[in-house]
């Protein structure tokens, strides 16, 4: 029997939010993070980005949440509840990413909060979840907000035009990302099919930190880079 890590009664629990769109299948998105905060001991605070319409055969379609409602859910919750991190997850278009990073500033969060920035761009099928038209708003905008920026190697390849194929190209693409203005840079491997290892590389501008495993054979990772950036935000939370 395992148990979840509760906050004991009389102690008010560490809160994160997601900004990020909801996956009916329950795999990946907000679902996902919910399940990974709940699992850290953390209370899950949500801005719904987009509704998509999917199930295990891919992303059939979704409906962008209007952006005064995005731009409310987290000036809510900041304003009440209070956050000690939050990460962003499918953003749809540059206008929502614009609406996220003004409220950000105007909320008085930037520089205060850990923001973790996942630049999703399409789902592991293919099926886009971010207008190309919005990579520009993305890395201008809101990679400076930024403590954390995740991509995966498709993502890196759309942000910065580098093709990691090696440690080499990895690093390039690690100190491309930093240029941009996030506080680190995590260029994970996983996206790296021909090697037998997952290497994940973090940059912090001057220093580079190697996390290297042995890649698990499996189509089921449906969601692994929404777990891992929540799993991320909530570490900060915690310290
Ligand atoms: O895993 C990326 C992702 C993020 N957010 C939503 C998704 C997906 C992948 O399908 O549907 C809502």
């Amino acid at each position: 029997m395992m148990y979840l890590p509760l906050t004991p009664p009389g102690h008010t629990p560490l809160r994160v939010m997601t900004i990020a769109g909801s996956d009916s299948g329950g795999g990946a998105g907000i679902q996902a993070d919910l399940r990974t905060f709940a699992m850290l001991g953390i209370h899950g605070l949500v801005a719904a980005t987009a509704v998509t319409v999917q199930n295990s055969v891919g992303v059939k379609g979704f409906h962008e949440i209007p952006l005064d409602v995005i731009a409310g859910q987290i000036s809510a919750v900041a304003s009440d509840i209070g956050v000690q991190a939050a990460k962003t997850g499918m953003l749809a278009s540059s206008a929502i990413i614009e609406t996220i990073a003004d409220t950000w500033r105007s909320e008085g969060l930037a520089g205060t909060v850990p923001l973790v920035v996942d630049p999703v761009c399409a789902s592991m099928h293919g099926d886009p979840l971010l207008h190309p038209s919005a990579l520009d708003a993305l890395r201008a905008t809101l990679f400076p907000l930024a403590t954390l920026v995740t991509p995966n190697l498709d993502e890196v390849r759309l942000l910065t035009d580098i093709d990691v194929v090696d440690a080499e190209s990895q690093r390039a693409a690690a100190r491309a990302l930093h240029a941009l203005g996030p506080q680190w840079a995590l260029v994970k491997g996983g996206h790296l099919r021909s090697s037998a290892q997952s290497p994940d590389l973090l940059f912090d501008g001057t220093e580079f930190y190697e996390f290297d495993t042995t890649r698990i054979d499996t189509g089921n990772d449906h969601g692994a880079g929404d777990t891992l950036a929540a799993a991320l935000a909530s570490g900060v939370a915690h310290g």
